[in-house]
């Protein structure tokens, strides 16, 4: 079925979501410019050739994603889900089906097998990780998280054709501050000082990425021109969004049905001159 039609009318969709100009052959690992380990992320480029867009609107996608730790008969099951304050943990879990077996088939997605991402429950500390898979099938990852508090771990992958997001609740010690939502703006700086400005046209989130007054050009990060990903205050439910058709060069833009009224907490990443940025907005439908 064609994914992005069936999905119109639901507001609480679950999607990692690029946007943006797709440019071919990037040779620059995407890894590089953050914290995750590299890896062979051209490898698994050559052997599934296919453009984001395809690869989304490819398998079967649930209404709601990112709110269950089980489903599509497999299970989210973390070692350890409690980690000390501001170390650097290792962290490993693993996707098991219904005989609590491990899973080790994953289809290539986005250019990644396993997309992890981390969000603390007051909508601080988003981070978004790519594991390297064990020889057991499992997951691992370093990650340091600053705050005490309940973090909202999220594993995306696709197998068997069938694009899966499940969750569940990490722990890190001490007591938990938690902040209220920024207040929505218009203009947003991430780290790295870049400018970055929201347009929202109708269902179309558009960024426009500058840097001392310069409009920047984004490099291909993950195949694309940007990665949002949207979380709905609340509930932490990822928020459909998809790439939008046209490419005016300057912005990378999505298209996103917010239908339920809300606050959301959109991330945007994007790489320039190596490196990997993150700029968070809040966007209220009323
Ligand atoms: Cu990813």
């Amino acid at each position: 079925m064609n994914a992005p039609t069936k999905l119109a009318g639901f507001a609480a969709v679950l999607g990692l979501v690029f946007g943006g100009a797709a440019l071919a052959g990037g040779a620059i690992d995407p890894d590089r410019g953050d914290d995750a380990p590299a890896h062979s992320a051209q490898a698994e480029k050559s052997e599934h050739g296919g453009t984001p867009k395809e690869a989304h609107g490819g398998g079967e996608q649930q209404p709601v994603r990112g709110l269950a730790v089980a489903d599509h008969g497999v299970r989210l099951v973390v070692d350890d889900a409690e980690l000390r304050r501001g170390r650097t943990e290792r962290l490993t879990y693993r996707i098991a089906d219904d005989r609590g077996r491990t899973i080790q088939d994953f289809e290539v997605e986005h250019t990644k097998r396993m997309h992890l991402i981390v969000a603390r429950r007051d909508l601080s500390g988003f981070q978004h990780l790519h594991p390297e898979q064990n020889d057991d099938g499992s997951w691992s990852v370093d990650v340091r998280l600053g705050d005490p508090g309940s973090y909202r771990l999220f594993a995306d992958f696709k197998r068997d054709g069938k694009a899966t997001t499940l969750a569940t609740d990490l722990r890190v010690d001490g007591a938990a501050d938690l902040r209220p939502l920024p207040a929505p703006s218009r203009t947003a700086t991430s780290d790295g000082g870049y400018d970055v400005a929201l347009e929202r046209r109708g269902n179309e989130l558009e960024f426009t990425i500058s840097r001392d007054g310069k409009t920047v050009r984004t490099e291909p990060y993950l195949g694309a021109g940007g990665h949002l990903v949207a979380l709905r205050e609340g509930d932490l439910a990822f928020l459909h969004v998809h790439p939008s058709e046209h490419d005016d060069g300057d912005a990378v833009a999505f298209e996103t049905e917010l239908e339920t009224a809300g606050r959301y907490r959109l991330f945007l990443q994007f790489q320039h001159e190596g490196r990997v940025h993150t700029v968070a907005f809040t966007e209220e439908v009323r």
